[in-house]
């Protein structure tokens, strides 16, 4: 494959007719540039004294991580001074960051999950960084919280960093998927895979089986029939997988498919997963992948919010699994 660098890929997607504005493509590099920062933190650990509480809570009542801080900061510092964004949203911060006077203001709306799965961090498990890009609405200045109240198709952009063995870039325009690999030595993000294709079909499906007394009737007959295996009504048996750090789970599904779920349930009863920084980006990512993303009821794209830290049940991955179970909660 050819070497074609992130700056490189975007410039080609928007002559190929992607709406990829400067203001946009801008916005992706430094969002890569601040996920290669916060991936060299990320690898230092003990060694950085970087690892575990920070004795603080989030906006969701949970205990911080020091990383959760230190990624939030750095995606922060990244994006203030560039003249495309409007105004930030993260999982670690109540309101929208605003971005101060000193500097111009752009188009765009940024949303993200610092570090997701950061509960591994101090088990040394990949964690990563979620994002999506909405446009401001026309004539909004300082933006509040009604303005990102947009659903996940009015998304312009989507993406995802892995700090796994190697760091990946997942990105989306609406033009399909593509992952590059971080290049440690140049310091650049490589395309190493142009289009993802995820599976229609699977035999492996994610979920954390703990919550299973808490489950709806139609996850409980899904995962149930998964493990009747071929003697039962799917007449195949199923492998499961579980890494509590969403990042990780999507890309196994983008590399050789699967589905994936947490839906809600009489505990999470309006489900764990936070709609607006990890639901809908992940959602672009895998609907643009060919897979499917809904709750059990609704597309998740198609949600209208109502609150900038939602939660929402996902189930998303391999487009006939995830039919198979919708159609489930359908009956
Ligand atoms: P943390 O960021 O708090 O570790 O949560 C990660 C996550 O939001 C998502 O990445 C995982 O799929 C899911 O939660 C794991 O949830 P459980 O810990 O309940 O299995």
């Amino acid at each position: 494959m050819r070497r074609v660098a992130l700056s490189q890929y975007l410039v080609e997607q928007a002559r190929s007719g992607a709406a990829v504005t400067p203001e946009l493509g801008l916005l992706i590099e430094v969002v890569a540039r601040a996920c290669r920062a916060i991936s060299v933190t990320v690898g230092k650990g003990a060694l950085a004294d970087v690892l575990g509480g920070a004795g603080t809570e989030n906006i969701q009542g949970e205990a911080q991580k020091k990383l959760d801080i230190i990624s939030n900061e750095i995606l922060i510092e990244a994006n203030e001074w560039g003249g495309y964004l409007a105004a930030m949203v993260s999982e670690e911060m109540e309101k929208p960051h605003q971005i101060p006077n000193r500097y111009p203001r752009g188009k765009h709306l940024l949303l993200f999950d610092p570090l997701d799965g950061s509960s591994n961090i101090d088990v040394n498990i990949a964690v990563g960084t979620i994002f999506s890009v909405l446009r401001c609405p026309d004539g909004v200045g300082e933006p509040d919280e009604r303005a990102f109240m947009q659903p996940g198709r009015c998304q312009v952009a989507a993406g995802f960093a892995i700090y796994g063995p190697s760091t990946l870039l997942v990105l989306t325009v609406g033009r399909g998927v593509a992952v590059f690999t971080l290049d440690k030595e140049t310091g650049s993000f490589v395309l190493t895979t142009e289009r993802v294709t995820i599976p229609e079909d699977t035999r492996e499906f994610a979920i954390n089986v703990s919550n299973m007394k808490w489950w709806e009737p139609p996850v409980k007959r899904y995962i149930d029939e998964c493990l009747a295996g071929a003697s039962g009504p799917r007449g195949k048996d199923f492998n499961m997988r579980w890494i509590a750090s969403m990042v990780a789970e999507v890309y196994r599904i983008l590399t050789r498919g699967g589905i994936f779920m947490y839906p809600r349930d009489a505990r999470y009863t309006e489900g764990r997963l936070r709609l607006m920084y990890e639901a809908n980006p992940m959602s672009f990512i895998v609907e643009q992948a060919g897979g499917a993303a809904t709750n059990g009821r609704t597309r998740i794209l198609d949600i209208s919010p109502t609150a900038l830290h939602q939660r929402v049940g996902v189930i998303l991955g391999s487009k006939n699994e995830v039919d198979r179970v919708t159609g489930y909660f359908a009956r």
